[in-house]
Formats: structure tokens, sequence, C-alpha cells
């Protein structure tokens, strides 16, 4: 395993939940952001869209706003997709955002609107490219039925591509101030793919760590050592996740509102608020942190569903934003009771119970006896009354759960917690 270099992970195992955005010009076909590859478009067919792309009602305060409300603390942006497009003003192609009626650097409005809300900020960079004249067909291209790779690669030269991708990621890492997150994506090696060598991964994130030393670089180079987070796509693993030898490692779980990550018009498997919320805590409680995307519609504005989403998670996080920051993975002495997560704040010794299905009456937690000094409703800062009973606390509830806290919890603290408030 090489030597590559890390990133800086500790504020990101801290902030847990972060925003993911895909825009692009496959917003506007509105039927998911692999649709040249799905339903196999050439480039000439896919031209009217960046010909038309307008993005008239572009409002990337109102994503930042509605991000920090959320309690994101960071964001990642599709500079570029599986597609080509650029959304900066890129000297390396004309497929940019500049030259569509557009006719602007959008990243850079989207950067400045993000850090204006004090979120750090996250570049997706996409490693496939359906529309670069030097990259090569493989078995996943758009055009991989339609014809044959000794006719489709003529003139091409894949090296030149590697060479353009550091390229632009150095535009990348150079004019946009420090970036916290490179995310690349992805990899898929063997017959009629493309790996490490395609891509020349070892120079790249050689590139990038010397251009931004701090910077977190995720896992889909294709390069082992190369990555800093592990970054498991809509699955949510159910424990920790660890390396070879069993050591924890740091991951971020990504995933959508609606199964796409471009925007879908006529999706009907929106997850509910409920479910977003349940999802983060999920994440957390595995000691994990939670990339949560909206897609964006080819206006610029987020549509009511992710604006829905977003409104749930601010409403949630407002009380409930200490079970999240600075937590993780409870330690193993205390057994979680059904349809329940525990998160886990080690500096303040806080634990918090996050009750998935409301319980009735009494909760009953082992191994929390003669250790819980004091036991709140975070919703509303109420008393919880509880007794022991052998090696357990029974904790009483209300018949039903107060007010619309949709997931509810109450912070035990351990004797050894530094006061009796968690902070
Ligand atoms: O940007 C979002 C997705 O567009 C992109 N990553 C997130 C963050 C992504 N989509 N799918 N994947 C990554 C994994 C690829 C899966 C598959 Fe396939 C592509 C399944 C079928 C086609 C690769 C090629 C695996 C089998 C064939």
């Amino acid at each position: 395993m090489g030597n590559y270099g890390k990133g800086d992970t500790s504020w990101f195992t801290h902030d847990r939940f972060g925003m993911f955005i895909h825009w692009g010009l496959y917003a506007m076909l509105g039927r998911h952001e692999w649709v040249k590859q799905r339903e196999e478009i050439t480039d000439k067919d896919y031209q009217v869209y960046f010909d038309l792309f307008n993005p008239d009602l572009f409002e990337p305060k109102e994503w930042a706003k509605a991000a920090r409300e959320a309690g994101m603390k960071y964001f990642v942006i599709t500079t570029k997709h599986h597609e080509g497009f650029c959304l900066w003003d890129s000297k390396y192609t004309d497929y940019k955002a500049t030259n569509t009626p557009a006719g602007r650097d959008l990243l850079r409005e989207v950067v400045d609107a993000f850090r204006a809300e004090g979120l750090r900020v996250g570049f997706y960079y996409s490693l496939i490219d359906w529309h670069h004249p030097d990259f090569t067909w493989d078995r996943i291209h758009p055009m991989r039925n339609k014809m044959k790779p000794e006719e489709f690669n003529k003139g091409r030269k894949l090296s030149r591509y590697a060479k353009y991708m550091r390229d632009q990621v150095t535009e990348l890492l150079t004019n946009y101030g420090k970036i916290d997150i490179l995310w690349f994506d992805f990899s898929y090696p063997g017959e009629n793919g493309k790996g490490h060598d395609e891509w020349e991964s070892e120079k790249l994130i050689k590139q990038v760590r010397k251009l931004q030393p701090d910077i977190i670089v995720d896992n889909r180079l294709d390069l082992p050592g190369s990555g800093d987070i592990v970054t498991p796509e809509q699955y949510t693993p159910d424990k920790g996740m660890v390396d070879d030898k069993g050591n924890p490692v740091v991951w971020e779980g990504c995933q959508t509102l609606s199964g796409s990550w471009g925007y879908h018009r006529d999706e009907a498997t929106w997850k509910s608020v409920k479910m977003c919320i349940e999802m983060l805590v999920n994440h957390v409680s595995r000691g994990g942190n939670l990339l949560m995307n909206v897609g964006p519609t080819s206006r610029g504005y987020l549509d009511q569903r992710a604006k829905d989403r977003l409104a749930g998670y601010a409403a949630w996080m407002k009380v409930h934003s200490r079970s999240i920051y600075g937590c993780g993975q409870a330690p193993a002495e205390f057994p979680v009771p059904a349809d329940c997560r525990y998160t886990y704040n080690a500096t303040t010794k806080c634990l918090y119970l996050h009750l998935f299905a409301w319980p009735f009456k009494h909760i009953h937690l082992d191994n929390l006896a003669g250790k819980v000094k004091y036991a709140q409703l975070l919703a509303d800062g109420s008393e919880i009354k509880r007794r022991e009973a052998g090696t357990a606390i029974h904790a009483a509830l209300n018949s039903t759960s107060p007010g619309n806290a949709l997931t509810l919890e109450l912070p035990v603290l351990l004797p050894s917690a530094c006061g009796d408030v968690p902070v």
C-alpha cells in the first residue's frame, strides 16, 4: 500500500453531516444523472441541453441557507459529473457553464454562497467523462452498444485525458481557496473497465496532496492508501466500518432523498422526513458521516420536495444537534434496546438514546444502573424519571411522544460527565 499522505479528518468526524449537490445538464432531462448512459444518447443528441442550459432561477444562497439550517456543516458539489459538463470556467475545455446561456462560472457563486453560511467546501470530480474527445470506449460507456471500440477509439488517447484531469483538478484546487474535500467518482477496473492505470491515479493524488495538503480525498481512485474516507453509496452499514486489520476507519455514507442523484421529476420514491432523520442517526450511531444529496432543478432552485426534507432536518437538528456533532458509536458495554440507537459524545460523556418507535410508558436500558446522573428529553429539556432495576434502569416516558418531534431521545449522563447538562 503506497504512502500518499493523509488529509485532516478531525473536523470531519466531528461535523458528521454534509450536503451533496448533483447539478449538471442532466437536470434538464430530469430523469437521473446517468440518463446519457442509460438511454445511450449520442453527443449530437445531448448537445441541445448544453445549448439551452439556462438556470434563470439559480439561487445558491438559498441552497446554502437551507443546508446550514438543516445542520449540515459542509457540502460537496459536482464540479463535473460523468456527462463531462463543467460548472466552472475551465480553460481546458469549452464544455462549461460559461459557454451556455448561463454565461458564467456557476461554481464560484456556489462556493461563495456556502462559505458565507459557514460551511466547508467539497468538490466532486468525475473520473468518468462521456464527452471528452480522448475518453475511450468501455463497458459502461453510453456508446457501448452503438459503436465498436476500434471505431469509437479512433484518434483518442486516454493519457491525454488523464492529463486533462490533472489540469482541471489543479484549477479547482488553485482558484477557489481552501478546499476541504475532493470526491473522485469512480473506478471500475478489469475487462473493458477503468482503474488506477487508466486514471494515472498515482500522479493525480500526488498533485492533489501537493496543492492542498489537508484536503480529504475519497477512496475511489482504485489506489490503496490514497483515500482518507470510505464511501458506501446508498447503503447504510449496520455497524462501524473497519479495515483489513479490524481497526475503525473514517467513513461517510452518501444517500439520496429520492433514489436519483440528479433532479428526477417523476420519481415517486422520496424518503419521508422521519426516514431522513433516522438515516442520519443510523450513520452517526455507527461512527460515520452522512452526505445527503439534493438535485436542484435545471432552472437552479431546489424543488419543494427537497426543501420539505431539509426543513424536516432543520426542525429536528435545532433541538437535537448535540446528539450528532462530536458524537459517534456508544461504548459496547451499553446494549441498545430494540428500535433504538445510541450516539455518544466521548468528550462530554453523554449518551443519547434515539427512539425510532415510541415504546410507551417505560424503556429498559441495560447496564446503566448507577451510571446515570440525570436524564432528559432533549426535544424539550424535560426530566425523564427513572428507577434502577438490577443492572438496568427503567426510564419513564409519556404514553405518546410529545410535540412534533419525530425521533425523541434522552441524553443519559454518566457520573464522569463534566456537567449536569450536555454541551
Ligand atoms: O454521482 C452519483 C452516481 O451517479 C455515482 N456516484 C454517486 C455519488 C454512481 N452511480 N453508480 N455508481 C456510482 C456505481 C456504479 C454502478 C453501476 Fe455498473 C453502473 C451499476 C451498473 C452500471 C459499474 C458498471 C458497475 C457495474 C457496471
